[in-house]
């Protein structure tokens, strides 16, 4: 038998363990693994006071809250519902007369390079100025506004304002198509829209405003009257009369004071649509009070955050780690944060240790796809390399968004962090508001490769379909037993949808979170083992397979059907791979390479450049059973290029394997 280096190293990585540093384990807000374990049995104990007291300890509450759950109509809980409170104003107002008022609030690196600083007490004010910018163009509390916008100060001051107003807003990240917003601005009813000209990425100035052009000139959305337009370039953009307006325009004379208006906790904050396992997205509706408390909680728990930190999560606030953990987290909690515009591979690969170095960054937050890129550059360019530059400022790196390997792992831990800086691999989801299972930097001894334990109150275990617990070392699926304050209220005007996705009967009321899992036999840690479900996950962004192939049958002129599924991706993670049935004959050669460019194209502008597929693969049927279904295991082994291993004698049409095998 010969088994490879590489092999025997990771296996000895997975099984090393990496104490909290010393310091840490003294001084970090929860400091030491008893004083975890303390909170755990706190919540145990009384669920409801102890989140109670989290409550009462961390916001600011215009009407208090004498209630605490109320499962009265599970599975649509509510936390605190009979207290008021407002978001904005407890991420400004509340530091001002504190010696945080003329801190800063925000470090805007722009793609250029060129930086901007605003104070708390500056942000409060730009607010509070948007706020009642969009007042005076008759947005209310309750309204709905869609937020499409590159990553940049007015991005953050747009989210902040409407919450101040209690509007509920809807961001769009930048890199989906007119469709998609399309698609969301009718489900969501918004009546406004704001957005920027155009948005610089990598050198390059690319629109915005034209996209929403183009998705409101689809028709049905009657619903918007507004369109703001933030000028990022000096580019002009066409602007239609009586609807659009620019930014200068909207604050031109409007007070920089706009007092915030109380919504009871459980008023929806915001509405973030995510990929689900059939077609359509998912409108992930988010309260105002159980929200934000995890939100500042898991700022000062995760990340031990203090005053003198500056924090960066590299995240687009298009996604919920950009709202969580840059459009309200960090500023509820404080802190000085870095907002970049650009990507981490312009005008190098160095880019985000340069930033680090530049501004000296203490906790710092990415995707695992970014450093298993940046790992890429810098074993073939040396001087994109972190030991070329100044890290000693870091002192806790976070990651998110997918499994991170042990390898791309250590490889973090030993040149970014320099072997002093604990990695919390932080698990949660768009459902879940804020972390749910992760180290503590301070206490917990970190694996490679594990998420480690659930947050105290997040009560996270592994099942079987029926709800059985499974014990440890046994893989299952995962579920958190009960409801906590930031999870999802419901499905934005889908409430038998929320019920069905994450509540199925079977499963003893328990959350349902979609993927699987495995506690290690020795510590009880958790390993995330991937999507149960028909979601993969690219580069940490979630796309439906469903989603995708509803994409590429609506083209058609040329598609008569589409099967999606995932394969493992060095960098990505995963790779999107389609096969697909032509209405012609079977394409070959540069024929067939000219018809997948042109399919991917198309599905960029269906959904976005992100949901390209990178396999394209014709066939003239796909393998399915003899009632129809299409066999998705056995595409999947193809994808991988594995030989077929699976049983398949329900399979109609068995000479079909071979056909998709070879049309790579
Ligand atoms: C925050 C965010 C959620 C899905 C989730 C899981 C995967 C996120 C992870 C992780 C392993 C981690 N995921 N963090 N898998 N380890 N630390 O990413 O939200 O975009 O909704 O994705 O991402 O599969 O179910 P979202």
């Amino acid at each position: 038998m010969t088994t490879s280096s590489s092999t025997i190293e990771s296996t000895l990585i997975e099984n090393r363990v990496f104490p909290p540093p010393e310091s840490l384990a003294r001084t970090a807000r929860i400091a030491g693994m008893e004083a975890y374990h303390a909170l755990c049995a706190e919540a145990e104990k009384d669920y409801e006071g102890f989140w109670a007291r989290l409550a009462r300890e961390h916001l600011q509450w215009t009407r208090p809250f004498t209630r605490t759950l109320d499962a009265t109509n599970a599975p649509f809980y509510q936390w605190f519902a009979d207290g008021e409170l407002n978001a904005s104003a407890n991420c400004l107002d509340k530091h001002m007369g504190t010696p945080t008022e003329n801190k800063t609030a925000l470090i805007f690196e722009a793609d250029d390079g060129s930086v901007t600083r605003v104070s708390y007490k500056e942000l409060l004010a730009r607010v509070s100025q948007f706020a009642n910018a969009l007042k005076a163009l008759g947005v209310n509390k309750g309204d709905r506004v869609l937020i499409y916008m590159p990553m940049s100060i007015e991005g953050v001051v747009a989210m902040q304002a409407c919450a101040r107003i209690g509007a509920t807003h809807s961001v769009v990240f930048g890199g989906f198509s007119a469709k998609a917003v399309h698609e969301r601005i009718i489900d969501a009813g918004a009546v406004a829209v704001i957005t920027a000209n155009y948005q610089m990425r990598g050198g390059k100035e690319l629109p915005l405003k034209s996209i929403i052009d183009e998705a409101l000139a689809m028709g049905g959305c009657e619903c918007v009257r507004n369109v703001l337009v933030y000028q990022r370039t000096a580019t002009p953009c066409a602007m239609v009369a009586g609807r659009d307006t620019t930014f200068d325009e909207a604050l031109a004379g409007q007070s920089s004071v706009c007092p915030p208006v109380s919504v009871g906790a459980e008023h929806p904050l915001f509405v973030l649509y995510t990929s689900g396992s059939t077609g359509k997205p998912k409108g992930v509706q988010h309260s105002t009070g159980g929200y934000l408390l995890w939100a500042k909680v898991t700022m000062e728990w995760t990340f031990d955050i203090r005053p003198e930190d500056v924090f960066w999560c590299t995240a687009d606030i298009g996604w919920i780690t950009g709202h969580t953990y840059v459009a309200y987290g960090p500023l509820a909690a404080g802190a000085t944060q870095i907002v970049f515009e650009g990507v981490p591979t312009y005008p190098n690969a160095a880019r985000f240790w340069q930033m680090i170095e530049r501004h000296k960054c203490s906790v710092f937050y990415t995707a695992p796809t970014a450093i298993r890129s940046l790992i890429k550059a810098a074993d073939t360019d040396a001087a994109v390399h972190p030991s070329r530059f100044d890290l000693s400022s870091l002192r806790i790196l976070g990651s998110v968004g997918e499994p991170i390997n042990p390898e791309a792992w250590m490889w973090y831990y030993k040149n970014v962090g320099g072997e002093r800086c604990p990695i919390v691999d932080t698990f949660w989801q768009t459902e879940t508001g804020g972390h749910v299972i992760t180290p503590l930097p301070g206490a917990t001894p970190l694996v490679p490769g594990s998420c480690t334990l659930p947050l105290p109150g997040i009560m996270a275990a592994i099942v079987d379909e029926v709800g059985n617990d499974i014990p440890n070392g046994v893989g299952g699926i995962l579920v958190i037993k009960r409801p906590w304050p930031s999870m999802i209220r419901t499905i934005w005007g889908d409430p038998e949808r929320f019920k069905k996705s994450y509540f199925p009967e079977e499963l003893k009321g328990y959350y349902l979170a979609g993927d699987g899992a495995v506690r290690s036999a020795d510590r009880g840690y958790f390993r995330i083992t991937g999507r149960i479900d028909d979601v993969l996950n690219v580069s940490g962004h979630r796309m439906g397979t469903m989603e995708i192939e509803s994409a590429l049958v609506a083209k058609t002129d040329l598609v008569a059907e589409a099967a999606v599924v995932g394969r493992p991706d060095d960098v990505t993670g995963e790779a999107i791979c389609a096969f697909v049935v032509l209405k012609r004959p079977l394409p070959k050669g540069e024929e067939a390479h000219q018809i997948a460019n042109e399919l991917r194209n198309w599905v960029a502008k269906e959904i976005g450049p992100i949901a390209k597929p990178k396999d394209i693969r014709f066939g003239e049927n796909l393998p399915k059973t003899r009632s129809g279904k299409i066999m998705r295991r056995l595409l999947r082994s193809i994808a991988r290029g594995e030989a077929i291993t699976q049983d398949t004698s329900t399979l109609e049409n068995p000479a079909i394997l071979e056909q998709l095998a070879q049309s790579n």
